[in-house]
């Protein structure tokens, strides 16, 4: 962990970290902790850079993502999503070359519903359900994803994702 001013940039595990594979718990209460651990995971994700990130990676293992899709030349939007849950999904279908913080230097086509209505409590506990299109929904169901232990590389084919692990496993060893 790196500290930058009152925030801190987490570390993000990456696979094999068994870690990643585990099931995260909702969160009863939005306490201060919860507060400053999705600000740290905003900031996290800025410095990555990356457009999302979830608890898991960064060791915690609870039902919070942090996702923020708006292009450069766009303010920030960033969205703190407790207990993010999907609602309802379109069976349109889109598809997306996904990567993840936690498989660097991988990219792989994933399909998922096109839309989808996501229910979710914010920092001040204040409950919103919003339906989302495009690379917010694609990037909000990967996100959910890693709240169940699931990778991106689990929705594509076997031989894919062994190449992808093989590759994974020795970058590890050579760091
Ligand atoms: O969950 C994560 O590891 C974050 C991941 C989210 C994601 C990307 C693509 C499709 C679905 C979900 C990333 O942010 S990977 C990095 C990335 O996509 C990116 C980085 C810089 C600029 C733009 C995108
Ligand atoms: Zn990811």
């Amino acid at each position: 962990m790196k500290r930058v001013s009152d925030l801190a940039i987490l570390d993000i595990l990456t696979a094999p970290d068994p870690l990643l594979k585990k099931k995260a718990s909702p969160v009863e209460k939005v306490t201060d902790e919860i507060r400053t651990l999705m600000d740290d995971m905003v900031e996290t994700m800025y410095v990555a850079p990356g457009i999302g990130l979830a608890a898991p990676q960064v060791g915690v293992l609870k039902n919070i993502i942090v996702v923020d899709v708006s292009g450069n030349d766009e303010d920030p939007h960033p969205y703190k999503m407790v207990n993010p849950e999907i609602t309802w999904a379109s069976e349109e279908l889109a598809t997306y070359e996904e990567g993840c913080l936690s498989v660097p230097e991988s990219f792989s086509e994933v399909e998922r519903p096109a839309r989808v209505k996501i229910r979710y409590m914010d920092e001040n506990e204040q409950e919103h359900e919003i339906e989302a299109d495009g690379l917010l929904a694609t990037c909000v169901q990967h996100e959910i994803d890693h709240l169940n232990g699931t990778l991106f590389i689990d929705h594509i084919s076997r031989i894919k994702r062994s190449i992808i692990m093989r590759k994974l496993t020795k970058m590890k060893k050579m760091a």
